[in-house]
């Protein structure tokens, strides 16, 4: 092992270190940051431990927009300063905010954008490898946006869908086409504040513009630009990437996939995907298939190869073909430290830089394969969609002789997670209503007798200045004991995969009513939805059950609730204000980038909420996080009539149990 103490300048002793059980509770990432610390590798949780966050940063309360600063503002007394130009406080925190949006929506939209270029090759004929896997659904999206699907071929209605979905990016006028599936109500809404996309570039360009150094200088006026450039987010690049993935790849229906570092394999050529735009994945799917790689697998000594997904990809894969998943965001440089991973390729977002410097520890090959992301030190092959394979056999061949020459010592946690993922929010719909009445109904119905409470998504990251998992899996944990039934995507759907709760036996953990639903259906409390972008679908959800009747007119109305409870990235920040933007009270944890008792705090935290939209929230501690989302929850459920159903219903089931 080569000793890189002397390169970091780092004492590996260092009393600072946090215990690796106290910086997470993933027993495999615990194994793997000993196993690091010994190796004299340095990881996410260690630099955590020793780079103290910059608290005037941690408050947003400086600002770099211009060389006359930059301006440092008091966040204990703050308004006893202004900046060189004078902006005030909550110029400078609403500014910041908005430019966190503007990245992560930009990071959405990009993406989405990418599918479309190949949606519009594939149909184009330019892209034999792709077909359109999912007419129904192409069909379904078409109609949804207002296409007329009658009489027409594939070929007419894919073309005439693309043209249709590029206007979420290039138009600069008018409404985005998803618009057409927003609850009639929370639209009119967002037309009544002038929040309404026109076109994901025209909203970002403008937020850019607007957040310049002496442009838009009200905080309230920075927030709506804000608002809408997020809801050109979710509404738009988000929902786009989610259903050309769809068409493209196929909708995901509920699979049976392992988690957990343990589905690495010794003796086979282990491959991880780890990023978060499907096309890479899907072709290395077909070149670990390839016979003649297989076979030359197995004359290098392996048993085969071994394809294995982290992050958001690898959320898509493991929804839609079962392809296991070896961890969420604070475990891609841990898994390097097995020693077993014969290459992992990245694409784009949420790839630590920190991977290239723990691939050369232990002689993984890392590559990046797209223009938009290329790491210092990292292999770059480039992946063109118009010849997949070219690049996917290639990073085979060099995994394949990755294993012949392995010389590190392998130590994989044999720990494997088994639960059902891929509940799209068209199965959600199938599931619950039956195949012959498919529909919201009996979830509806289900939330008006009270025997579920509410829903809650719970998305987001993970982050190592928090205990990595606990708070995701004890938040969601106490909510559904509280028969408050949960969704989720991204990061947290795995943290909760390896807590167990992605299976239908978790429903013990439930609370009487929602145990009830889950045992009738044959679902778990916990209903994964796929990677980040999929947030989408929890979009879709919310807007069919508002279109169901029975709970509102609005999102806003709807018993429901969010949260991140450790997220990170600024495409959290972009995903909870579309949501808050949406209608929705959203909750954040580990650190929330505001000045309390400033006006732009009240603004996110309750004013939004006047204005008919959702709200913002924040606490770092998962039970009180719970706490506030039930009391959202009990409140609409008041607001909304239903109340007393629920005392009814937990009233019948004390009966019961007493005449049992
Ligand atoms: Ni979402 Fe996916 Fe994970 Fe956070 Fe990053 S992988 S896009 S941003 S860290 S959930
Ligand atoms: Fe300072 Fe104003 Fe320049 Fe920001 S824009 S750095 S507050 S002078």
């Amino acid at each position: 092992m080569p000793d890189k103490t002397k390169d970091t300048g780092k004492d590996k002793t260092d009393k600072k270190l946090l215990d690796p059980r106290d910086a997470t509770i993933c027993e495999s990432t615990a194994q793997m940051l000993e196993k690091a610390r010994r190796d004299g590798v340095e990881i996410a949780f260690d630099r955590a431990s020793t780079m103290k966050a910059c608290p005037i940063g941690a408050d947003s309360a400086c600002c770099k927009h211009c060389s006359m600063g930059p301006c440092r503002l008091n966040a204990k007394d703050p308004y006893s300063k202004v900046g060189v130009c004078g902006a005030t406080i909550d110029t400078i925190m609403a500014r910041n905010f908005a430019r966190m949006v503007a990245s992560g929506a930009s990071a959405h939209t990009d993406h989405g954008m990418s599918m479309l270029d190949v949606f519009r090759d594939v149909v184009d004929g330019k892209i034999p490898d792709y077909q359109v896997k999912d007419v129904i659904k192409l069909e379904a999206v078409a109609r949804s946006v207002g296409i007329e699907i009658e009489g027409k071929d594939q070929k007419e209605i894919a073309k005439e869908l693309y043209k249709e979905l590029e206007r979420t990016y290039t138009q600069v006028d008018g409404e985005i086409p998803f618009m057409k599936r927003v609850p009639k109500k929370t639209l009119e809404t967002w037309r009544k504040q002038g929040i309404v996309p026109r076109g994901a570039m025209r909203e970002i360009m403008e937020l850019m513009h607007r957040t310049h150094m002496g442009v838009d200088q009200h905080y309230e006026n920075i927030t709506r630009q804000c608002s809408r450039t997020a809801l050109s987010d979710g509404w738009g690049g988000s929902m786009v990437a989610t259903e050309i993935s769809d068409i493209l790849y196929g909708t995901p229906v509920p699979v049976a996939a392992d988690v957990n570092m343990g589905v690495l394999k010794e003796n086979m050529v282990n491959i991880i995907v780890h990023g978060h735009e499907p096309n890479l994945f899907e072709s290395m799917l077909e070149s670990v298939n390839e016979p003649t790689l297989v076979e030359a697998a197995k004359a290098a000594g392996a048993d085969g190869i071994n394809l294995v997904g982290m992050c958001c990809s690898g959320a898509e894969m493991m929804s839609r073909h079962g392809i296991p998943h070896a961890g969420n965001f604070m475990s891609t440089e841990a898994v390097l430290v097995t020693g077993a991973v014969d290459a992992m390729a990245v694409d784009v977002q949420c790839i630590k830089q920190g991977l290239a410097k723990v691939a050369e520890c232990y002689g993984t090959y890392l590559f990046t394969t797209n223009p938009r992301c290329h790491i210092e030190g990292a292999q770059h092959l480039e992946f063109h969609e118009h010849s997949p394979k070219e690049t996917t056999d290639e990073i085979v061949i060099q995994s394949i002789s990755r294993f012949k020459n392995r010389k590190m010592p392998i130590d994989i946690p044999q720990i494997i997670n088994t639960g059902i993922h891929g509940f799209s929010h068209e199965y959600i719909n199938y599931m619950l209503g039956g195949s012959f009445r498919g529909s919201y109904t009996p979830l509806n119905e289900n939330i008006i007798n009270g025997r579920i409470r509410g829903v809650a998504g719970i998305v987001g990251c993970t982050n190592p200045r928090v205990k990595h998992d606990y708070a995701h899996v004890e938040l969601v944990k106490e909510l559904i004991k509280n028969d408050v039934l949960v969704l989720q995507t991204g990061c947290s759907q795995i943290s909760l995969a390896k807590a167990g709760l992605l299976t239908p036996e978790a429903s013990h953990l439930a609370g009487p009513g929602l145990r009830e639903v889950c045992e009738a259906v044959g679902m778990p409390p916990v209903l994964g939805m796929g990677s980040c972008v999929d947030n989408s679908r929890i979009l879709i959800a919310a807007a069919e059950m508002v279109n169901e009747g029975g709970l509102g007119e609005s999102i806003a109305d709807l018993p429901a609730a969010g949260a991140a409870p450790e997220w990170m990235s600024e495409k959290a920040i972009s995903i909870g204000h579309y949501f808050v933007a949406s209608g929705v009270y959203t909750v954040f944890g580990v650190t929330f980038p505001i000045v309390e008792e400033t006006k732009f705090h009240e603004l996110l935290f309750n004013g939004l909420e006047q204005q008919g939209l959702g709200k913002w929230g924040f606490s770092p501690d998962p039970k009180e996080m719970a706490r506030m989302m039930i009391a959202h929850i009990d409140k609409k459920r008041k607001e909304l009539g239903i109340d007393k159903a629920r005392e009814g219903f937990l009233m019948d089931l004390a009966d019961r149990r007493e005449f049992a």
